[in-house]
């Protein structure tokens, strides 16, 4: 008897912890980690990478702003014909319980005019715009590193300036909180 009852409150045990996880929420959508390249001269712009986890439900990141720079871009480098060019991004997607990456060679995030106090501060407070999720803003503190990171081939040793940047309503509004 005694055995028995051991047994079957054990089972119980597993079966509840079991429920638990499956009736949890999840984790929630989150940037969980990310940091900027300074450009190799003041004029250049800097490049950002991220990482963002999804929630339960998938959602677009549509923007990324910061009130101590004077633009911010989301960007692709696609390679077509052997050539890496960068294009606009308009939106990436978050999958559910999946996640979005900003990296080098890939999507990244293109900043100008960092206030000098936060390039100091070794820092840039940053505002990801999520839309499907009654238009979530998530707050994130960029790490700046100085541009000497910045390996030949990347998005931060490219010539942004030939990319005809600022002609495009791509941009995001930086100025719209
Ligand atoms: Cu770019």
């Amino acid at each position: 008897m005694k055995p028995f009852a051991l047994l079957a409150l054990a089972a119980t045990t597993l079966t509840l912890s079991a429920c638990g996880e499956n009736l949890g929420k999840g984790q929630p959508l989150n940037v969980v980690s990310g940091h900027i390249v300074m450009g190799a001269t003041p004029d250049r712009p800097a490049v950002g990478y991220f990482r963002v986890e999804g929630g339960p439900v998938p959602v677009q990141l549509v923007a990324v702003t910061a009130d101590l720079a004077q633009r911010v871009e989301m960007h692709e480098s696609v390679k077509e014909n052997g050539v890496v060019t960068m294009k606009p991004l308009l939106r990436a997607e978050v999958p559910a319980k999946g996640e979005l990456i900003f990296k080098q060679g890939g999507k990244h995030l293109m900043i100008w005019g960092i206030n000098g106090a936060a390039v100091r501060a070794g820092k840039l407070p940053m505002a990801f715009v999520f839309t499907d999720n009654n238009n979530e803003r998530i707050l994130f503190d960029m790490v700046i590193k100085p541009a000497e990171g910045a390996a030949a081939g990347s998005e931060a040793a490219m010539d942004h300036g030939a990319m005809g940047h600022g002609e495009d309503k791509a941009a995001p509004d930086a100025a719209k909180k």
